[in-house]
């Protein structure tokens, strides 16, 4: 079995750059094939999202990977960021990075939204796509082309939230309050169900006192040298605020690389005990998310205290089809060993 195919749509963003550090390092051990990255706006303007996602590609020495530049607004109403934000105004912290060309010298010339239409029709049925940032990208292709994705092998996205917890404001989390309007069109009309990672289970699932974080920030790489750097501003102020460490895209992320990773040590593995695979993801055994629920889930996108929340009718009190498959548990080893993964760590 080959590698599966992953389009990653990002808004790098912090907790974006680990994640597709994390997949680079996938796709070069076998598991997985970045197929491409396609960048929208979100914790940052798209124009910083692009020269973040060229500085991970140029880390990881994988520029071939081609990307693609997508929508620098939401769908109807523009996001106003605040005066502070988290990502810090260039999305990687305002750190003091090295020079690098401009984005524009490698970025293809095809929009993002009619890449994905194009490279989802073109391996339909194997693109895994994976939504680390607002859902805008998604929306328009499913605007333009609503058997969009039905071309997908799976759908993954990072966003929206199951019991009203917000990170943004009080009831949303950030992705689907930045674009409420594209998260209840891509929740309205995927053909596919969505393995929802929400905010909460980042909580759950995705958090570790800041010494955790420290010892995974002393592996002697550059991803780690310029993971410490780019976060170090909004470690600050999370510190301040819950003294937690909350992973997100990353979740999502080693959810994608999981299943997999699962998939091949099932037709691969167990006739030739690949040692590359099964060393650095464990045994078949050690799966990641090891309970789920299926149910029902849309987003409230008029304005008021809950704008961009997610609805979850877990008892399907409207009788809709089911659209998100969400995490009931993770076994946190195998998460540990997916971050390791990311920072660089021979494991
Ligand atoms: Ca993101």
């Amino acid at each position: 079995m080959t590698a599966t195919k992953v389009i990653i749509d990002t808004d790098a963003g912090i907790d974006d750059a680990l994640a597709i550090f994390m997949a680079l390092e996938a796709h070069r051990r076998g598991c997985l094939e970045v197929l491409a990255i396609t960048t929208v706006h979100g914790n940052t303007a798209v124009h910083n999202v692009n020269n973040n996602v060229f500085r991970i590609l140029r880390l990881a020495n994988m520029l071939e990977v081609p990307v693609y530049s997508g929508a620098s607004q939401s769908l109807v109403h523009p996001y106003i960021h605040g005066d502070e934000p988290f990502h810090g105004k260039d999305g990687f912290g305002e750190a003091v990075l090295s020079p690098q060309p401009p984005a524009s010298t490698f970025l293809q010339p095809c929009h993002a939204v009619w890449a994905l239409l194009d490279l989802v029709k073109q391996h339909s049925g194997e693109v895994v796509l994976v939504g680390l940032g607002p859902l805008t990208n998604l929306a328009l292709a499913l605007h333009l082309d609503p058997t969009f994705t039905s071309h997908l092998a799976a759908f993954y996205v990072m966003g929206g939230n199951t019991s009203g917890k917000g990170n943004i404001t009080p009831s949303a989390e950030f992705n689907f309050h930045c674009d409420p309007d594209a998260a209840f069109v891509v929740l309205a009309k995927t053909s596919v169900p969505i393995r929802l990672t929400s905010w909460e289970d980042c909580l759950k699932f995705g958090s570790y006192p800041y010494s955790v974080r420290d010892e995974l920030g002393q592996t002697k790489t550059a991803v780690a040298d310029l993971m410490n750097k780019i976060e170090a501003q909004s470690r600050k102020r999370r510190e301040e605020a819950s003294k937690l460490w909350v992973t997100c895209d990353q979740l999502a992320m080693a959810w994608v690389i999981d299943d997999a990773k699962q998939k091949k040590v099932e037709s691969e593995c167990r006739k030739e005990n690949d040692p590359n695979l099964m060393g650095f993801l464990g045994q078949q055994g050690e799966t990641l998310v090891t309970a789920t629920r299926t149910c029902h889930a849309s987003v409230e996108t008029t304005y008021g205290l809950t704008r961009g929340q997610m609805v979850v009718d877990d008892d399907n009190q409207l009788g809709n089809k089911p659209n998100v498959i969400l995490m009931e548990d993770v076994n946190d080893s195998t998460y540990m060993k997916y971050l390791l993964m990311g920072f660089g760590a021979d494991v």
